[in-house]
């Protein structure tokens, strides 16, 4: 992308909504992004790269561990700081925004609440910097929706446990420093461990050929018979509520993440629309144009309304998991329709890497699947209001 002119659209103004230092944290991770990852990003998406020099300054920013407290390294901000940095970092490419999630959601917060203060003390200082980078394995080869069944397993060793099996999908497993892993011991109970990188029988083969998702790595997880010290497991939490619980606060900071790929998309598209003249006007003074527009910036607003209120409810630890799937859901199919309908708009030019529409496009493409797919989530919901599971 040669410049990057984004102007968030904020309809409603729900700047008034946001305090000082929510602001002050929105707009200092927009400005990084503009300066930082706009002019690399296309790039590295079109090389299929992770652009590994963001890392250093992603720590620095507070995109890792947002509200992990202070004690521990972290920004110590609150939900709703947390979900304007996924945001405005989804709003350069969800790929970044991606291997923010991992480190804070997925790798950060279940060492914060699930492990000892050992653990703590020891990652999480170094986890907010990004000095360590770490990822979540809970998907295997046969098990993605339904995490249940999984059939990586681990036996008591005495000091140590020895773990066996594959995880599949896994961002940042090519260059992560730990892996936070769920699998089942010899009683078929699922626990959370911490693997390193360097445990003899561990590796993170990368996955290749993703048309989605270019600009983060992906691979897999292989332990064979890795033995990994008791000292690492999460001492209490036991089943599948441990990983659950870690996908409600990706799934949260996904659900905002959303609005900045579409908020992007929508903001090109209306520049392109009244800068490009056929039938000698701006094709933005074409009524169906127009009704493009009206209908992004309408799902837009509708978007940010609902996770602001929800930023609220998580702030007052209210937030339950349902109210989360249905924001994901919705916030990433609007993003992904934006996207869509912005590449009508841009025409030819819709389909290059002068504008950042496909790249947005094709990574929605993976956000709308991870983190429990779109009709996963509609399940949640539907499961939420009837009190009947369409999952036994
Ligand atoms: P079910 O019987 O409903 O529940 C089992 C236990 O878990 C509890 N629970 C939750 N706890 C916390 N948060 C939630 N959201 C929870 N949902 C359920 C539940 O209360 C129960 O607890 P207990 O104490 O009674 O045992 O479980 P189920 O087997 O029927 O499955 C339910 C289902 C399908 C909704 C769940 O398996 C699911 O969400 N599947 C989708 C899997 C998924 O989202 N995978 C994501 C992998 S990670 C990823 O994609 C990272 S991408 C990162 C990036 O790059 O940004
Ligand atoms: P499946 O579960 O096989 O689903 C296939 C289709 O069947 C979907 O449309 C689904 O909705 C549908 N389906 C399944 N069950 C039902 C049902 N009961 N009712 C109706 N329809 C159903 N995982 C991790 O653990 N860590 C990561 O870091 C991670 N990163 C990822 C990065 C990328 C780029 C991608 C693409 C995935 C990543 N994942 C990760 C995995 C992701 O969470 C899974 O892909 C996702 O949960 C879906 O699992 P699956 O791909 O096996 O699809």
């Amino acid at each position: 992308m040669a410049t990057d002119n984004f102007q968030a659209p904020d309809y409603y103004l729900l700047d008034e909504l946001l305090t000082d230092e929510q602001k002050l944290v929105r707009d200092t991770v927009r400005a990084w992004v503009k300066k930082e990852v706009s002019p690399i990003i296309e790039d590295y998406a079109q090389r299929a790269e992770f652009p590994k020099q963001l890392i250093k300054g992603l720590g620095e920013v507070g995109a890792f561990g947002p509200y992990i407290p202070q004690e521990y390294g972290g920004p110590g901000l609150d939900q709703v700081s947390y979900g304007l940095i996924m945001q405005e970092l989804e709003r350069g490419d969800s790929g970044i925004r991606s291997t923010a999630s991992v480190q804070s959601s997925l790798v950060m917060y279940p060492i914060y609440a699930f492990g000892t203060e050992e653990q703590k003390r020891k990652y999480l200082p170094k986890l907010a910097t990004g000095e360590l980078m770490g990822c979540f394995g809970l998907t295997e080869p046969d098990h993605g929706s339904n995490p249940n069944g999984m059939l990586s397993n681990f036996k008591d060793k005495g000091d140590h446990v020895v773990l066996n099996g594959a995880k599949m999908w896994i961002s940042n497993s090519p260059f992560a420093d730990i892996a936070v892993v769920w699998a089942k011991d010899e009683q078929g109970v699922i626990r959370g461990m911490i693997v390193e990188r360097g445990m003899a029988g561990f590796t993170t083969p990368e996955t290749h050929g993703k048309w989605s998702l270019r600009a983060s790595a992906t691979g897999e997880l292989v332990f064979d018979n890795v033995k990994v010290p008791k000292e690492n497991l999460f001492p209490d939490i036991k089943g599948l509520k441990g990983p659950l619980s870690c996908l409600n606060s990706a799934r949260y900071g996904i659900s905002w993440g959303a609005i900045g790929a579409a908020m992007d998309c929508y903001d090109s598209a209306l520049r392109y629309s009244k800068e490009r003249i056929q039938f000698g006007r701006p094709i933005g003074g074409f009524q169906l144009t127009q009704k493009k527009l009206a209908e992004m910036i309408t799902e837009i607003t509708k978007a940010q309304m609902l996770t602001w209120r929800l930023g609220i409810l998580k702030n007052e630890n209210r937030a339950t998991p349902a109210q989360i799937s249905m924001a994901k859901r919705n916030n990433v199919h609007m993003a992904l329709t934006i996207a869509r309908e912005a590449r009508q708009i841009h025409g030819g030019m819709g389909i290059t890497g002068e504008y950042p529409i496909m790249r947005h496009m094709m990574n929605l493409e993976s956000v709308i699947t991870y983190e429990g797919t779109h009709d996963i989530h509609l399940l949640i919901t539907g499961y939420d209001v009837t009190g009947i599971s369409a999952f036994e």
